[in-house]
């Protein structure tokens, strides 16, 4: 292992170090093919990160065929049209569709699923679609996601789907974005996370990762990834064969520190600037030299330890390297579900409450894993964690809002008084 030196940047090498990692990542390769108009582009902009049927780079790869991509996301889509034109044209799209299966075939760009888009209120498909969807369906596994699922009608279609007994992998009916009906009647979205789910059964469990990156349809499934990963990686890593080390040297835990939190950046998935990093490193550790970042680390971790006896002669133990580490885990992947959630429902992110939020439920994390490891082996917490942190940083936004509000009024109050002095 690379011991660090006092130039050694923890946040530049957890940025590069998160890169290179995505980079290794072999891609999900995922077909959308479906009518224009049904819904495919919204399907994508709200099934995967960063918009990407609008923001993603869009190459013709044949006439009818477009595969997206995007730096830094580890997915490859490919976006079909003109399979609502004349028959010699979806003769075509369909002839384009096998000829690039065929051909990617074997590569790291083969196709692993097909997402096939009918609209939910349609009241039947032509012949030539069900043909199309059945030939694909031989070759790759296809989901049907039944797109703009309305009540009664999107049943209907369903009855009338399942009566063709067409032999697809699944079916998922969805609303991608809320759908207005009127002003006060709103259909929410649905369906995504049952997509999700339904499309990790069907891809190669070496795509996992990849895809799993790529969705932000369900952030808690990301959240678990990350957490089974680091709880994996901690426990190996301070099990046993762990050497104890003086607290002086508290430093060799960071690039420990920096592969975990790496890692979890390239598992979770999140269009994470340096800036945000900065703040959530300098939350719990500072963001200066490997040695201070690393005794910052342990020394804020014994602080939050209630009588702390793990530095017994300042010798940190395998169980107190893994406290820590693990509670760095845990709070990283809190916050960055905050943070994916955000920038999901494209809300701006603050911050300032973000390393403060950093820094309580790192405080938080440590007691909980400290109280876990003394009865059973270190344990990674549960959707209830995620909920709480949630909850604190609402909470944490509210409050800053009110005290911006109660300024206001004071500040408002006290012109008025000194306007009134003026005129006296
Ligand atoms: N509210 C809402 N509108 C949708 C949804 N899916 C599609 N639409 C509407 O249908 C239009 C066409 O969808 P689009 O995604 O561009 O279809 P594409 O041609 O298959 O890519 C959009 O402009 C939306 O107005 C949805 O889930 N919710
Ligand atoms: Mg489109």
């Amino acid at each position: 292992m690379k011991f660090p030196d006092k130039k050694y940047n923890m946040i530049q090498e957890i940025l590069e170090k998160t890169e290179a990692e995505i980079e290794k990542m072999d891609p999900v390769n995922i077909l959308i093919a479906g009518k224009t108009g049904v819904g495919k582009s919204t399907l994508i902009n709200n099934v995967f990160r960063e918009k990407l049927a609008d923001t993603g780079i869009g190459k013709p790869v044949t006439k009818h065929l477009r595969r997206i991509s995007k730096e830094g996301i580890p997915i490859v889509l490919y976006d079909t049209r003109g399979l609502e034109l004349e028959e010699s044209v979806q003769k075509q799209v369909k002839g384009e569709i096998f000829d690039i299966v065929a051909k990617n075939k074997q590569t790291k760009e083969a196709i692993h699923a097909v997402y096939y888009c009918l609209q939910a209120n349609s009241s039947r498909i032509e012949e030539s679609e069900i043909d199309l969807i059945k030939a694909i369906s031989n070759k790759l596994p296809v989901i049907l996601v039944l797109t703009q699922s309305i009540g009664k009608p999107a049943e209907e279609f369903n009855t009338y789907l399942e009566n063709l007994n067409l032999p697809v992998a699944a079916v998922q009916n969805i609303m991608a974005e809320p759908f207005e009906i009127t002003d006060d009647y709103v259909i929410p979205a649905f369906g995504l996370k049952e997509l999700i789910d339904k499309t990790l059964q069907l891809i190669p469990k070496e795509a996992h990762d990849a895809f799993m990156n790529a969705q932000q349809a369900d952030i808690e499934r990301k959240a678990k990834a990350a957490r089974r990963w680091a709880s994996r990686y901690v426990a190996t890593t301070f099990g046993v064969g762990f050497v104890p080390i003086p607290f002086s040297d508290a430093s060799v835990l960071v690039p420990m520190q920096v592969t975990l939190l790496a890692h979890i950046t390239a598992i979770f998935g999140i269009s994470m600037d340096k800036a945000t990093i900065v703040s959530l490193i300098a939350a719990v550790g500072g963001t200066g030299s490997a040695t201070m970042i690393g005794k910052m680390l342990v020394g804020n971790a014994l602080k939050f330890i209630p009588g702390a006896g793990t530095v017994i002669g300042g010798i940190i133990s395998g169980t107190t390297a893994s406290v820590v580490t693990s509670a760095l885990g845990l709070s990283y992947i809190e916050v960055l579900s905050i943070i994916a959630t955000k920038e999901k429902e494209g809300e701006s992110i603050d911050l300032g409450l973000i390393e403060r939020l950093m820094r309580n439920q790192f405080k938080k994390n440590i007691r909980l894993n400290r109280k876990k490891l003394n009865t059973k082996e270190l344990e990674f917490g549960s959707d209830k964690a995620l909920n709480e942190a949630y909850e604190s940083y609402r909470n944490m936004e509210e409050g800053e809002g009110l005290e911006t509000k109660v300024g206001k009024v004071k500040r408002a109050v006290h012109t008025f008084i000194d306007k009134r002095k003026k005129r006296h």
